[in-house]
């Protein structure tokens, strides 16, 4: 039996969750490793070694180690391609390109003003950080525009690439389940028609609920 893939870091992470999603998708065994982050073990010159930025997660597959989430899925397609659900990262160029674009959108106009919404409203509550309402406002405000322009495509296809899920899709869930979920600002996705019918549809998949139960149990 293969030996299985090693994911360091607490799945209430949202970016360690984004990799457990996909290694669930993909049906590849994998092993949880904690890392204490209140005292500060992603810090340590040990984990230093495989994440030098001291974020999580660090990734670790035989003699390989990777950091940076999107990385690491797009790693687990192509390597454990024949496995799981073998469309997630596209089977031709051009499904591979729209599937990037999204991944893009995701990285450089989704994940900035969610994960400043996402740190704010769910994070800094019960860091008992002093939530900065001037900060929330101007975010929900990029969010929304952003949210607009999705709208406008998902009633066009009914996933962000086209007509299946893909890791386009996956990568959003981490913040959004954070931002609808917990933080009370679901109405930013469910007020609008089409990106509300497939957040409903993204979070339903298998793979998720069990990112979730894993998040419930280590809370
Ligand atoms: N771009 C990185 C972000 C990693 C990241 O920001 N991780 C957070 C948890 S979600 C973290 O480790 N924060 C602690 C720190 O930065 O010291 C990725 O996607 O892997």
């Amino acid at each position: 039996m293969a030996t299985p893939v090693k994911v360091h870091g607490p799945p209430m992470s949202t970016a360690v969750s984004r990799v457990l999603a996909c290694l669930l998708e993909k049906n590849v065994d994998f092993q949880l490793i904690s890392v204490n982050m209140a005292k500060g073990e992603h810090k340590k010159p040990e984990f230093l070694k495989i994440q030098p930025f001291g974020q999580v997660p660090a990734f670790e597959d035989g003699g390989v180690s990777l950091f940076e989430s999107r990385a690491i899925c797009r790693y687990i397609c192509e390597k454990y391609a024949d496995k799981g659900n073998k469309g997630l990262y596209g089977t031709n160029p051009l499904a591979k390109a729209s599937i990037e674009q999204w991944l893009e959108a995701e990285g450089q106009s989704f994940s900035p003003p969610s994960s400043v919404l996402v740190f704010q409203l769910a994070f800094a509550p019960r860091m008992k950080i002093k939530q900065d309402q001037v900060v929330i406002k101007q975010n929900e405000e990029k969010l929304s525009r952003v949210l607009d322009i999705y709208d406008k495509r998902l009633g066009e296809t009914r996933f962000l690439a086209g007509d299946e899920f893909t890791l386009a899709d996956l990568s959003h869930l981490p913040n959004t389940q954070y931002l609808v979920g917990v933080s009370g600002r679901g109405e930013l996705f469910t007020s609008r028609k089409n990106v509300g019918r497939w957040w409903n549809e993204i979070s339903s998949r298998d793979s998720w609920k069990k990112v979730v139960d894993m998040q419930k149990k280590s809370a």
